[in-house]
């Protein structure tokens, strides 16, 4: 009881402590909205398509710093099926195309990370399905 009693005025520091660093954290994560933000992908989250992707192609809402772009595609197995870097385009520096290889029907995970001009990283995923073109 002696011990307990001692823990007591630690505690209420820790949960002070606790919520100076959830408001320092929210504070500053209100700053994340000025990371570029995924507007537009192709193929769309989601999709379902019976012709085989030649390319991912993502839009942001702002600027990023395309040669840190990267993107891969994952088939349901976890396994990725590319391994080249995306590219950017000369006229649109809110967009990076990442070409494809030929890809067999499955589902499929996009992954991406960019670096905003700000100089956060932003990443995030999402998945397709390509159906049999037979289906
Ligand atoms: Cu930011």
């Amino acid at each position: 009881m002696k011990q307990n009693s001692q823990l007591v005025p630690s505690f209420k520091w820790l949960i002070a402590i606790a919520t100076l660093a959830f408001f320092a954290l929210s504070i500053y994560g209100g700053s994340a909205f000025a990371h570029a933000k995924l507007v537009k992908s192709d193929p769309p989250n989601r999709a379902t398509l019976s012709i085989a992707p030649k390319q991912i192609q993502l839009w942001f809402n702002e600027e990023i710093e395309g040669s840190f772009a990267s993107i891969s595609l994952h088939d349901a197995d976890g396994k990725s099926v590319t391994d080249t870097s995306p590219e950017t385009v000369p006229d649109d520096l809110k967009t990076v195309v990442l070409p494809l290889p030929e890809i067999a029907p499955g589902r499929y995970t996009v992954n991406f990370r960019i670096l905003s001009t700000d100089g956060h990283v932003v990443e995030s995923d999402y998945s397709f399905t390509l159906k049999n073109a037979e289906q």
